[in-house]
């Protein structure tokens, strides 16, 4: 018989039988639990009241529609301002049981939701209370367009120097799209390192709901520190080159296996899965966002159909899925009808490719409870049929994904073909390189500013991957991907038109629907494979293009795209983002800033 020591050392070691609390698995944060609201169709205000007939059911967005308005030239302007107060900093979480340092906004993780209405004014303070080891840090609310607050995007060296640790910055922009995003560190890794939340912004909708059960959070989770992953890939010891993700968790949520871990880190095989409710006959809007650091995700619900709705910031014409697919950083809108048992639970599962990433555990899992289910006892329902991973890489077709409000784009002015690769460096370094140049930033200088002075001449070395497009009215991308992998395409300050997308090299002539093609913020590229993508110059900026796989843009998979510079010339920019740099050059005189990565 074992003694009592032996069973305590044993449970409290391996810690099969501890179930941990949600304070141990994501400290404050409720996502996840069945204590997480519901949402509104929009935030009721007292100050938009008062400018609408009393008891008026109208929404604040007046009579726009998915179908009638185009959102980038006529969004609203409420008038109304939502402040967020946000301090990062560091501290312990489980959040699949295993114990480890991650980076905390208002020590939840993951973040708290960022919630506005169509056209209000999002203010948020940020805190860089990130200590032992202290860090800069800079946040990106991915998808904003930024029209008028360009130097508001977040990225350090294209709009600004980092928040200095100890200091704060203060974001002002329009919610100027609507539907869900999400916001991340743009320094280094940091946001692998758990440094996100979810962004929710209430607008018209295309297709009813009667539930909106916000935001899904699917993300894959490494056990080792962000930047000791960044060292290992930015290693010149190509065993370390390939980084395979521990876990796949659904709002921050999951289970591991304990026996796998061997160098005495705490764990618990009982973190326990995310809960959502479902009520039998409803439809309940789910808004799946891929925060992954790298990972392919395949969603689907057991037992269940998806209407998808919406593309990132773009409402599309509904078509139905048993599972779909999101890149790193893409979102979607899918509407499920509880069509199940009234006492039933169902598992949503979120499968990373093994094909095209790198997970040693790809099956996330979450469970969805009706009304009269046991919400202790786990589902025990079967996949939907699914015929396979077929390798591609891709997400959905774009033949299928139809933009709501058609816009035909114009005829490029200008065309730019871009090549990216992946080679070894002339020191050993494994490096993502764009039209053969790996980027490394400078954290002490802001695109934005220097184009703001009138500089538009940058230093070769280090490398800072500027493409001027000048005054060009609409630009045209064919990114050729010269190697095997795929990349998620991110660029900042833009909806992009996808305008095609395929294996091997574009035949220069096909273009999916011309006069309405497929918009959206982030494209997958498939392994050896190209995209086409074009933007109307409308937002005089510094967008940066990046893949949004951390450990890629890390080393290098990045490039700023300078966007109208005499405009940006004529720009207020505010003291407090040149106050960034003023700051971070007087910071980094006395502290050792270790930026062995791109920077962003
Ligand atoms: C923001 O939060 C920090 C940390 O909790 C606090 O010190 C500060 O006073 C808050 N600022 C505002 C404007 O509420
Ligand atoms: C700042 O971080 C330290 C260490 O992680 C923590 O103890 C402290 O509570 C944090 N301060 C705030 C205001 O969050
Ligand atoms: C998230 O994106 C990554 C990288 O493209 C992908 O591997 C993963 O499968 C995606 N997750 C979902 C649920 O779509
Ligand atoms: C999608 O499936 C639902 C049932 O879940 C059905 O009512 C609807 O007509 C289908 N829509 C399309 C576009 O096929
Ligand atoms: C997800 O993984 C499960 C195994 O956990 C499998 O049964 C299912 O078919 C997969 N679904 C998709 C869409 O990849
Ligand atoms: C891509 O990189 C590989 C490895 O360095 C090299 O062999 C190949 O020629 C490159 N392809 C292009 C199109 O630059
Ligand atoms: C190779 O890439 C690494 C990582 O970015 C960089 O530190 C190093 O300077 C590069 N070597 C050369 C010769 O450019
Ligand atoms: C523009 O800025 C770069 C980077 O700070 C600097 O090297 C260069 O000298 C500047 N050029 C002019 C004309 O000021
Ligand atoms: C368009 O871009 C090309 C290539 O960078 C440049 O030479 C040309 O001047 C630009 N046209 C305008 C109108 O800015
Ligand atoms: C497409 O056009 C570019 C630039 O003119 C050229 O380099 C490329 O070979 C063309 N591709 C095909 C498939 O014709
Ligand atoms: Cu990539």
């Amino acid at each position: 018989m074992p003694t009592l020591g032996a069973l305590i050392t044993f449970f409290g070691v391996v810690g099969h039988a501890v179930a941990l609390s949600q304070w141990e698995t994501n400290r404050k944060s409720t996502w996840g639990t069945l204590d997480n609201p519901t949402y509104p169709k929009w935030l009721s205000d007292p100050s938009i009241h008062q400018l609408q007939p009393r008891g008026s059911s109208s929404p604040p967005w007046g009579a726009r529609t998915a179908a009638n308005t185009n959102p980038y030239t006529s969004p609203p302007v409420t008038g109304v301002t939502r402040k967020y107060n946000f301090t990062l900093s560091r501290g312990l979480a489980s959040p699949d049981g295993y114990q480890k340092h991650v980076i905390l906004v208002n020590d939840q993780f993951p973040g708290p939701l960022i919630e506005a209405n169509w056209g209000d004014t999002i203010q948020v303070t940020v805190n860089n209370n990130i200590t032992g080891p202290d860090e800069g840090t800079a946040l990106h609310w991915h998808g904003f367009l930024q029209k008028g607050t360009q130097w508001f995007d977040g990225v350090p060296s294209a709009q600004q120097c980092p928040i200095v640790p100890g200091q704060s910055l203060t974001y002002s922009f329009q919610a100027d799209l609507y539907g869900t995003s999400w916001y991340h560190s743009h320094f280094s890794a940091q946001y692998a390192g758990g440094l996100l939340g979810p962004i929710l912004v209430h607008g018209p909708t295309n297709e009813d709901y009667d539930i909106d059960l916000g935001p899904v959070i699917l993300a894959d989770w490494f056990h080792k520190e962000y930047f000791d992953i960044v060292k290992l890939v930015a290693s010149t010891d190509s065993s370390n080159w390939l980084q395979y993700s521990d876990n796949n968790l659904i709002q921050g949520k999951g289970n591991f296996d304990c026996s796998l871990v061997t160098d005495g880190t705490p764990c618990s095989n009982n973190a326990g899965y995310a809960k959502f409710r479902f009520q039998k006959g409803k439809k309940h809007l789910l808004r799946l966002i891929n925060t992954s650091a790298a990972g392919l995700e395949r969603f689907s619900i057991d037992g269940h159909t998806l209407t998808v709705v919406a593309n990132d910031f773009v409402p599309v014409q509904p078509y139905n899925a048993t599972y779909v697919t999101l890149g790193v950083g893409q979102r979607l809108h899918v509407i499920v009808e509880a069509t199940g048992a009234s006492d039933g639970a169902y598992w949503m599962r979120s499968n990373i490719s093994e094909i095209c990433n790198l997970p040693l555990q790809p099956h996330g899992l979450a469970a969805i409870y009706y009304d009269d289910a046991d919400t202790n006892a786990l589902p025990t329902s079967a996949a939907n049929f699914y015929p396979g991973d077929d390798g591609t890489c891709t997400t959905d077709p774009l033949d299928v994904t139809v933009p709501y409000y058609a816009i035909e784009p114009s005829v490029p002015s200008l065309t730019q073909f871009i090549t990216v690769n992946e080679t070894v460096n002339a020191t050993g370094h494994l490096v993502w390189t764009v039209d053969g140049s790996a980027a490394h930033v400078d954290y002490n200088k802001a695109i934005y500013l220097l184009a703001n002075e009138g500089n538009l001449t940058y230093p070769l070395e280090p490398n800072w991957n500027v493409y001027d497009v000048y005054d060009n009215s609409s630009v045209r991308l064919v990114i050729q991907n010269a190697h095997d992998f795929s990349h998620p395409i991110h660029i900042h300050g833009h909806n992009i038109y996808i305008l095609a997308e395929g294996e091997g090299t574009w035949d220069n002539k096909t273009i999916v629907r011309p006069n309405n093609p497929q918009r959206r913020d982030t494209q997958q590229l498939r392994a050896n494979g190209y995209i086409v993508i074009q933007y109307e110059t409308d937002n005089p900026g510094v967008w940066p293009l990046h893949c949004h796989i951390a450990w890629h843009v890390s080393m290098g998979f990045y490039i700023a795209l300078i966007e109208r510079p005499d405009d940006i010339q004529q720009s207020p920019v505010p003291k407090a983002i040149k106050n960034t740099c003023t700051a971070w050059n007087k910071y980094t005189k006395s502290n050792f800033v270790d930026q062995i990565d791109s920077g962003v």
